[in-house]
């Protein structure tokens, strides 16, 4: 039996700061209409979707920034989205921040079955940037001021997707560089992994010269990496452009098991990707070069799990 899927990115062109959740919300109505008219049953939207990337704003009292963040889901502002979802039969994965009732802050992602119930939630585990204001920096990245890191682990669960299922994990943004996230939803035998991102256009660190071409490379690189590493399909969706006069590149892409790109954004702004999956396109690899359970070898892998930091080698004393 074929388990067949069309997936489609459907890559935000920039949220200004001063544009309400009704400006994001009617933009991605139309991506979801457009992804309806291509035949798509699975659509991903960026991380932090909803409105401008916030973590670039220094706010010194938390609750001056709850305005950003979703208290519940779906929202009178998100509705509209879930009943796209049930009007064209679609599920969609969106990026959020979430405050929870017991005041808990998480850069969230859900994924919604076309019924409106929610299949899947993730929060992120790898928070970038910084706490404090740095004076030093061209851009502040504050994520670690505005989240907790996630607290859900990497699940994995099978989910019915149009006329299969598929076993969906997701990822946001800077976890994608990381491939431990990978690997644990590897053993847990992911298929589609849904992840979006917000990327500056320029390491805004100040710490070294990095090259602009490489930052889409290196984005790329980890995507394609963890899917063929891992055997499976990946759908990675950008915010893209001039986002409060700060760049975000876009170059959302869908990949196979293979590690091949199938599909590619080629603005910066609204557009939407779509891509066949043949799900059984994922034995390959799970049956051959990464059968885990003949080849890998955890014995040798436990600094993984006991250090974080790297550690100096010892010297040699020849
Ligand atoms: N939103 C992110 O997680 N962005 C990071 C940037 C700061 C490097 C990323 O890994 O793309």
């Amino acid at each position: 039996m074929t388990r067949r899927l069309t997936l489609a990115a459907a890559q935000l062109g920039p949220i200004q700061r001063a544009e309400g959740r009704d400006v994001a919300v009617g933009r991605m109505l139309r991506l979801m209409e457009k992804a309806h008219q291509r035949g798509a049953q699975v659509v991903v939207f960026p991380e932090l979707a909803l409105t401008t990337f916030f973590p670039r704003w220094y706010e010194e009292d938390l609750a001056q920034a709850n305005h950003w963040y979703e208290t519940a889901l779906p929202s009178n502002a998100t509705a509209p989205l879930f009943e796209a979802a049930r009007r064209y039969g679609i599920g969609f994965h969106l990026g959020y921040a979430e405050l929870t009732p017991d005041g808990h802050r998480y850069n969230t992602a859900v994924y919604v079955h076309p019924s409106g119930q929610v299949v899947l939630k993730y929060r992120k585990v790898h928070l970038p940037g910084h706490r404090d204001f740095d004076p030093v920096r061209r851009v502040q990245h504050l994520e670690k001021r505005y989240f907790e890191p996630g607290d859900l682990g990497f699940p994995v669960i099978r989910a019915p997707i149009a006329d299969t299922e598929a076993n969906i994990g997701m990822m946001i943004c800077n976890d994608r560089r990381w491939p431990e996230a990978w690997r644990v939803l590897g053993l847990q035998q992911v298929e589609l992994v849904m992840l979006g991102y917000n990327t500056p256009s320029i390491n805004a660190e100040n710490k070294g010269f990095e090259a602009h071409h490489l930052r889409v490379a290196h984005s790329h690189l980890s995507i394609q990496a963890g899917a063929y590493q891992n055997a499976c399909f990946a759908v990675a969706t950008a915010k893209a452009g001039t986002e409060d006069g700060h760049e975000l590149f876009g170059h959302s892409i869908i990949v196979n098991p293979q590690g091949e790109i199938m599909a590619q954004a080629t603005s910066w702004d609204d557009e939407l990707i779509v891509a066949e999956a043949d799900l059984g396109m994922c034995e390959l690899g799970r049956r051959t070069i990464f059968d885990f359970a003949r080849h890998r070898r955890p014995e040798h892998y436990t600094r993984i799990t006991a250090q974080t930091g790297s550690e100096a080698p010892p010297r040699w004393q020849g």
